[in-house]
This record gives C-alpha cells, sequence and structure tokens, in this order.
C-alpha cells in the first residue's frame, strides 16, 4: 500500500498526472488577498455585495457606456437598479459578455446555479436579497478559498472614522491597510507634525499590515515635489518605527475622463527606476510594488532581482485580464522563481472574490505547469509535496514572511 509520506514525494513524470496534482494544489491553496475594497458588515453600506453593487462595478460602467451610447449624466441620474437593468441588457443581452469584468459576472452567476443568459435581474436580485449577510459572506470567502482579505482603510474617510472610533472588533479575516493616497496626492492635508500624529492615531486604532499609497506614472523619487518631503519626513520614518511594509501602487492617471466618475481613471508608464532608488535608500523598509503598464512588468521583475526588499505583486487593474496575467506570471516565475505575489483581487464587491479567484488560479495554474513541464524536459520532475511548498508560498507565504519579518 502506498502512504501518503510516500505519494506526496512520488516523482510526476508524467505529463497528465503532473497538470492534474498542479490544478488540485492550485484550486484547493487557501489564499491571503493582499490588496481589496471590502468591508465587513459592520461598515454598513461600505459593505457591497449582491447582483446591483456587481453589475454597477466601475470596470462594468465604463463598457457599458462605450456601447449603449447615452449621456453619461444621464447614467448616473438613474437609480442604482436602473443602472445594473441597463448594464445587465447591454453587455449580457444585446452583446456576448466577452470582457473579464463580465465574464466574472457570469462566473458568480454560475457558482450560484443562477440563469447566465437570464432576460433581466429577477431571479438574481430574489437570490441575493435571499441571503443572511454572514453566512453569505463565509460562503464566499470558502467558495473562493481565501482565508483573509486587507481592506484599503482612508484615515481621512469620516464614515468609516466614525465606525473605528466605536472600538469595533472586526471579523479577523478583514485586515487592515493605511492607504496615504489623500495625504501624498492632495498636497494640503497639514503639517508634518499632524500628519505623523494621524498616521500613529491611525495605526493604534486599525492595526494595520501595511501602508499604502497608488501613485501617478511621473512619480519620482528623490524629488523636489511636496509627495517626496511627506514620504522622507513622515511615511517612510513611520514604516520603519512601526515595522511596516510600505505597499506602492505606480502608474494610474486619476480622472483621465471625469464624467465616467470611478471608472474614468487610466493608466501611463512609469519609472521603475524611483523604486530602485527608494528600495535601494530604505533597506530596511519591506516594499510592496505594483506597476499598472504591462510595459513596466520586465522592468520590475529586473528591479525585484536587485533588490531582496522588493515583492512583486498583483497583475492590477487593468492588467487583470487572461493574456496578460499569464504573460506577466510566467515571466515573473522565469525571473523571479516564486518570490512574488502573483494576484490580489482588487475586489470592491463580495462576490468579486470567487470570479477573481477562479479566474486567477486557472492562470496561475497553467503558468505552474509550464514551468514544471520545462523543468521535467530539462531532467528535473517535482513531487506533490514540493508543488504545494511552491503554491503556498505564492499564495500567503510571501506576504506572511513580509509582514512578520520586519521590525
Ligand atoms: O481596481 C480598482 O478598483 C481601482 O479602482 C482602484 O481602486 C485601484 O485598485 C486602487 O486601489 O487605487
Ligand atoms: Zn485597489
Amino acid at each position: 500500500m502506498v502512504t501518503t509520506t510516500e505519494k506526496l514525494s512520488e516523482l510526476l513524470t508524467d505529463r497528465d498526472e503532473l497538470r492534474a496534482e498542479v490544478d488540485l494544489v492550485v484550486n484547493a491553496a487557501p489564499v491571503m488577498d493582499v490588496h481589496t475594497h471590502l468591508f465587513p458588515p459592520e461598515f454598513n453600506e461600505l459593505c457591497l455585495f449582491g447582483i446591483d453593487e456587481l453589475l454597477t462595478y466601475h470596470y462594468l460602467t465604463a463598457e457599458t457606456l462605450r456601447s449603449a451610447r447615452i449621456p453619461y449624466n444621464q447614467f448616473w441620474s438613474m437609480s442604482k437598479t436602473s443602472q445594473a437593468d441597463l448594464v445587465w441588457k447591454t453587455l449580457f443581452v444585446d452583446n456576448s459578455p466577452t470582457s473579464e469584468a463580465a465574464q466574472g459576472i457570469i462566473s458568480v452567476l454560475d457558482v450560484f446555479g443562477l440563469d447566465t443568459r437570464a432576460p433581466d435581474l429577477k431571479e438574481a436580485r430574489a437570490f441575493f436579497n435571499s441571503q443572511n449577510l454572514n453566512d453569505h459572506i463565509d460562503q464566499v470567502f470558502d467558495i473562493a478559498g481565501v482565508s483573509g482579505v486587507v481592506m484599503t482603510n482612508d484615515p481621512l474617510d469620516e464614515t468609516e472614522a466614525e465606525i473605528w472610533k466605536t472600538g469595533i472588533n472586526v471579523d479577523q479575516r478583514f485586515k487592515s491597510s493605511l492607504r496615504l493616497d489623500s495625504l501624498l496626492n492632495d498636497f494640503d492635508s497639514g503639517s508634518v507634525p499632524a500628519i505623523r500624529r494621524l498616521l500613529d492615531q491611525s495605526i493604534q486604532r486599525l492595526n494595520p499590515v501595511y501602508l499604502a499609497a497608488s501613485l501617478p506614472p511621473d512619480f519620482k523619487y528623490p524629488s523636489d515635489e511636496i509627495r517626496d518631503g511627506l514620504l522622507r519626513e513622515v511615511v517612510l520614518p513611520t514604516a520603519k518605527e512601526y515595522g511596516l511594509t510600505l505597499t506602492l501602487m505606480v502608474g494610474v492617471r486619476r480622472s483621465v475622463n471625469p464624467e465616467l466618475r470611478e471608472a474614468g481613471d487610466g493608466l501611463g508608464r512609469a519609472d521603475v527606476s524611483s523604486i530602485e532608488r527608494l528600495c535601494a535608500d530604505h533597506p530596511d523598509v519591506k516594499f510592496l510594488v505594483t506597476f499598472l503598464s504591462r510595459e513596466n512588468q520586465h522592468e520590475l521583475c529586473v528591479a525585484a532581482r536587485k533588490f531582496n526588499n522588493l515583492m512583486p505583486f498583483g497583475c492590477w487593474w487593468f492588467l487583470n485580464n487572461p493574456s496578460i496575467v499569464t504573460e506577466i506570471t510566467r515571466e515573473r516565475l522565469e525571473l523571479l522563481g516564486q518570490s512574488f505575489i502573483p494576484q490580489h483581487s482588487d475586489a470592491r464587491v463580495l462576490e468579486q472574490l470567487i470570479y477573481k479567484w477562479k479566474h486567477a488560479r486557472k492562470q496561475i495554474a497553467d503558468a505552474l505547469y509550464s514551468s514544471y513541464e520545462q523543468l521535467l524536459q530539462n531532467g528535473r520532475a517535482i513531487t506533490p509535496q514540493e508543488i504545494s511548498r511552491d503554491v503556498n508560498r505564492l499564495f500567503s507565504g510571501n506576504f506572511n514572511e513580509w509582514n512578520s519579518a520586519c521590525g
């Protein structure tokens, strides 16, 4: 009889068996979702779920307004349910839902056994409205195989601040991160000591896993901009003092079309050498970094080879399409081994966890299989145990290491 230990150390020399094992391990591994915009139910209207929220996701409103051709203002003046009805009619009834965001809706409906070709949203609304929210959250986390999610918490947001002030005990699966965009990019948020006090207070109250900021493509370090002073005088010293990772999301051009509101941001190629200089000047800070432009991905991998305090993460936003995720994940496996975090969901609506992770697992499994298959061709077979070790590192180990080894 073959024991479990023998099975785990068995060499996978048959390609079909190798493929099956990679799929098994990748689909079963719990994942730590390192960047989302999700909130637990205690945050009331900030906790988004259900079909109307799913369909009015900004990725889909932008696509709808390309085909529906109604004036932007008219769309925004509609109720959320009417907007969702229009998105459904435009992208799912009058057209085929081929885009990644639209395919995501199909994956979610399908998981719950709902009609993916329905003429309207009656059935889906009835289903989501009948769910008990806490049970539904458990079910969604379970289906997605997500062990925890990192929220995006804005220390200047008054709605959030009111809730944190009550001293609530947040569900352990929802980790906090302090998002510094309004502090770093608005430039009028107060004096250095005032910002520092706000950060200290927020860190004590929220116990974040990291500090984060998104940055425009023209971000330069060093520079003589106000942001540079805030980084040097407040953010980096705070990160060092508390042993907190600094997460930088680079390359977003905000409000390229303000009429599209939340859907109106674009992207631009950024300067990776600024991140290299930050890593070189602050070897005692750990950086989690993602770039929005496809053109920056190779440079990011090379920068990470030079600085072991730099961890590339995710295929962010406009990169989260199967063709690009496949390319980036393979490139990272080829240049960095398993020393990166392949994906985050960026989910804003609870059930997006289901599709974003279903789709990501597929692309990660494809890329890993291809690496192991090459390894086999080159003369080395892999074992099930080694596949598990590699996947756990990619799905949670690298993030945990980043957040425990600081300080
Ligand atoms: O992906 C998104 O939903 C974007 O709107 C942004 O939230 C982006 O991820 C960000 O965190 O700035
Ligand atoms: Zn985000």
